[in-house]
């Protein structure tokens, strides 16, 4: 059973045999064959008296209720069916920084049967492309300002339709549209199975992968983690950094807040200084960042008395994308009084799946594993090792990975698990250490030396502001530990820091871990999610 006309979606599946083991478990996850998770999410809060409440505010003054919102997304449906001639399964590109307007076009191709394939603001035309290509994109709705980078990859693509703007100054495009349109949509029945979103992976190598995700799968992710673990209240505020085209950001910002009825911000700056102003003004109670972005506000946060400890109301601060230090979650509780919560999700398994809230946070531990999920490590041949030893994460629930027609679907899915790519070990406890990126396991001498506990060694150093860690070739020992250090202002760096950090790293962790050479940066290549590409140091590049 398929709402979709245009079976793009359906037909690149990965082959069962190729697929995770999905697993319905918990009372919550029992899904009816058709399903729109926009409906569940949007109509029926409007449906159920909660019209009124605030649902989505911006800086400027924007505020919007669940019914504003509903109605937004309901012109943009009827825009995008009977003015541009969308059906079901047709993929829709969305372009823009976070703002209410691009949650709104993201519900209205929810609305519509179609699948959205978000796109973060800082893709350039050749990237842009490759979506287009991959998704086989046939519609786009796009922030005038971002407009450029768009239309250059869009010009070379005739398969492309239209491309219809939203912020135009000049009042034309999509708002205008709108205002041609009712404010009324009936939601195409999908089936519980249509996908509905295409999201690529922020990915720090190679071609882009587009996972799949269907309408179930946005419903059951805001049935996992946000009541196990994060437990929002309808009177919380949701603010943060991830793009609405990044699934953290996506659940985090939007979905999740929407789930019990509260409210979010959406901020289309949220650097570090931008985010700490807008969570003061506007009374956040619930963040969403990386962890670059809690050390950075860290420094500024102090006279700003933002957590609840110190009269502020900020109460929960959600850390993912990377692995959380224990320096950083120690300097940010210094800083706030706030224990971070820390998750490990993935874009293939579309949240967090392994986390633990505040009561339960352990310095150096991601978490246990979330209801919903099973989690374990493993060696080389897939069996389980024993408490305490490094291995392969493995991971199943109600969501997983499914690669648009892509032969690394047998890298990430074996054995109906879910393979992340990262080295971990479980404690007896149930408690999942991160170790590194499986590609990012150092093998010196004969050690094995996850870079990220190196980096966490040398954070603790007050010289150091940022740092990454990878091996880099060496005739005698196979690969050495480097360090590239990103000094505080005002550091004179030279052989004498070298042997100071050196030192400190040899006192802090077992001393065959530390950094035979180390190089002083000014700044470390990332993803736009705030990943380290340790690969681009590895090449050679800045
Ligand atoms: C790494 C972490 C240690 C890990 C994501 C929350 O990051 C997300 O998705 P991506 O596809 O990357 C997945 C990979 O990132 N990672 C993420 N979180 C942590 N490592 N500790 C963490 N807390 O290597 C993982 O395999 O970009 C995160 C929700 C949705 C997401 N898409």
């Amino acid at each position: 059973m398929t709402s979709h006309v245009d079976t793009f979606a359906r037909d690149r599946l990965p082959p069962p045999e190729l697929q995770p083991e999905f697993l319905f478990e918990l009372p919550s996850l029992q899904f009816p064959p058709l399903v729109n998770c926009a409906v569940e999410l949007l109509d029926r809060r409007v449906l159920a008296g909660d019209g009124d409440r605030v649902c989505v505010r911006a800086p400027g003054g924007l505020c919007w209720t669940y019914r504003d919102l509903l109605g937004h997304a309901n012109r943009i449906a009827n825009v995008l069916v009977h003015e541009l001639g969308v059906v079901p399964g047709n993929r829709v590109l969305l372009r823009g920084p976070n703002s209410p307007m691009l949650a709104a076009c993201w519900f209205a191709v929810m609305k519509a049967g179609a699948i959205a394939v978000a796109t973060m603001p800082l893709l350039r035309a050749k990237e842009l492309g490759q979506i287009l290509d991959k998704g086989c994109v046939t519609h786009a709705l796009c922030a005038h300002a971002l407009r450029g980078e768009l239309d250059e990859a869009v010009a070379t693509r005739p398969s492309v339709g239209q491309v219809v703007s939203f912020g135009d100054p000049s009042g034309g495009g999509l708002e205008a549209a709108m205002a041609r349109q009712p404010g009324e949509f009936d939601a195409v029945a999908t089936a519980s199975d249509d996908t509905c979103i295409l999201a690529f992976t922020s990915g720090t190598t190679g071609q882009p992968k587009a996972t799949m995700h269907f309408h179930r799968d946005v419903i059951a992710a805001c049935r996992c983690w946000p009541p196990h673990v994060l437990r929002p209240q309808p009177d919380d505020v949701f603010i943060g950094s991830p793009p609405l085209a990044f699934t953290f950001g996506l659940g985090g910002l939007l979905l999740f807040p929407m789930s019990v009825g509260a409210s979010t911000v959406l901020l289309e700056q949220a650097s570090p200084p931008r985010l700490l102003d807008a969570i003061g003004e506007f009374g956040a109670t619930i963040l969403f960042t990386a962890p670059t972005s809690y050390r950075a506000m860290a420094e500024g946060v102090r006279e700003r008395r933002l957590g609840a400890p110190m009269g502020g109301p900020l109460v929960k601060c959600v850390s993912a994308g990377e692995v959380l230090q224990a320096a950083t979650r120690a300097l940010w509780k210094d800083a706030t009084g706030i224990e971070i919560i820390d998750g490990i999700g993935a874009t293939e398994m579309f949240h967090i799946f392994i986390s633990a809230d505040a009561e339960h946070a352990r310095p150096g531990a991601t978490g246990t594993v979330v209801p919903g999920y099973r989690a374990r490590v493993v060696d080389e041949e897939g069996r389980e090792v024993p408490v305490g030893t490094v291995g392969r994460l493995a991971v199943k629930g109600p969501t997983g990975c499914r690669y648009l027609d892509d032969s690394r679907q047998r890298n990430y899915v074996g054995d109906g698990w879910n393979y992340t790519g990262d080295a971990y070990s479980m404690d007896a406890d149930g408690y999942f250490h991160y170790q590194s990126r499986l590609d990012d396991m150092i093998v010196s001498a004969g050690y094995n030396i996850g870079a990220p506990e190196v980096e966490d060694a040398l954070m603790q150093h007050p010289a150091v502001a940022e740092c990454a860690v990878i091996g880099v070739p060496d005739e005698e020992r196979g690969q050495i530990v480097k360090a590239f250090v990103v000094p505080r202002p005002g550091r004179g760096v030279g052989e004498l820091l070298v042997r100071e950090l050196q030192d400190f790293v040899k006192r802090t962790i077992a001393p065959y871990k530390y950094p035979r050479a180390v190089e002083f940066r000014d700044s470390l290549p990332r993803t736009e999610t705030g990943k380290l590409q340790r690969f681009r140091l590895r090449e050679g590049k800045p």
